[in-house]
C-alpha cells in the first residue's frame, strides 16, 4: 500500500532558524511554505529525492499555538522527528484497508496537506508510537 517515504515531519520551536540551518548544512532547498490553520502548524517543505513514485521531503513544523499536535509534542518531548508521511496512491482506500486491520485512524476522511496532497492520520499507539500519515500526490 506504501509507494514511498514522501516526507518525514520534524517539529521545532523556530521554522526560520530550522530552514536556514537544513540549508547551510546539508544543501536543502525549499519548495513550499505554508500556514495549515487546520493542522495547528506554519511549516515548510525541503526536497531531499526524486524516485520513480514521486518525490520525497522533509517536512519542518512550528506549531501556531501550544495547544496543537506539534505544539504539546513539544512541550512533551522537545524538538525531533515527529511523524513519518508515507506516499499511497489512493489515500481513501489506503484508510480502509488499514482500519481494516485494527489500526485506529485519527481522521475520518482525508485532509488537506502539504502542496495540495489529501492527508490521514494513523494513531500512534496501533503503529509502535510512530505517529503515521498517508499522503495522496494530486496528479498533475
Ligand atoms: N508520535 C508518537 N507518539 C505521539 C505523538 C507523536 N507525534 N504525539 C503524541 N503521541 C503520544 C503521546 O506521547 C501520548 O502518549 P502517552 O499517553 O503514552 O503519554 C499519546 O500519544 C497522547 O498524546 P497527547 O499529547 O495527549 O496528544 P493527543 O492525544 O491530544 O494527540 C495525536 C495525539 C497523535 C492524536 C495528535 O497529535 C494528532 O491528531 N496528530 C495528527 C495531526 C498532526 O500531527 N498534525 C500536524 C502535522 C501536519 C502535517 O503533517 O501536515
Ligand atoms: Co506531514
Amino acid at each position: 500500500v506504501f509507494q514511498r517515504i514522501d516526507h518525514v515531519g520534524i517539529a521545532c520551536h523556530n521554522l526560520e532558524e530550522k530552514i536556514e540551518f537544513y540549508e547551510s548544512t546539508f544543501g536543502l532547498v525549499v519548495v513550499s511554505r505554508e500556514v495549515n490553520e487546520e493542522q495547528g502548524v506554519r511549516e515548510a517543505m525541503l526536497h531531499v529525492a526524486d524516485g520513480d513514485g514521486g518525490a520525497s521531503y522533509i517536512q519542518l513544523l512550528e506549531p501556531l499555538h501550544p495547544d496543537t499536535a506539534v505544539g504539546k509534542y513539544l512541550s512533551k518531548r522537545g524538538e525531533g522527528v515527529h511523524h513519518i508521511g508515507y506516499g499511497v496512491a489512493d489515500v481513501a482506500k489506503a484508510m480502509a484497508d488499514i482500519a481494516a486491520k485494527g489500526v485506529r485512524l485519527i481522521d475520518e476522511r482525508p485532509r488537506h496537506g502539504s502542496m495540495g496532497a489529501s492527508i490521514a492520520f494513523l494513531h500512534p499507539k496501533d503503529v509502535g508510537g510512530v505517529l503515521t500519515e498517508l499522503v495522496e500526490t494530486p496528479r498533475h
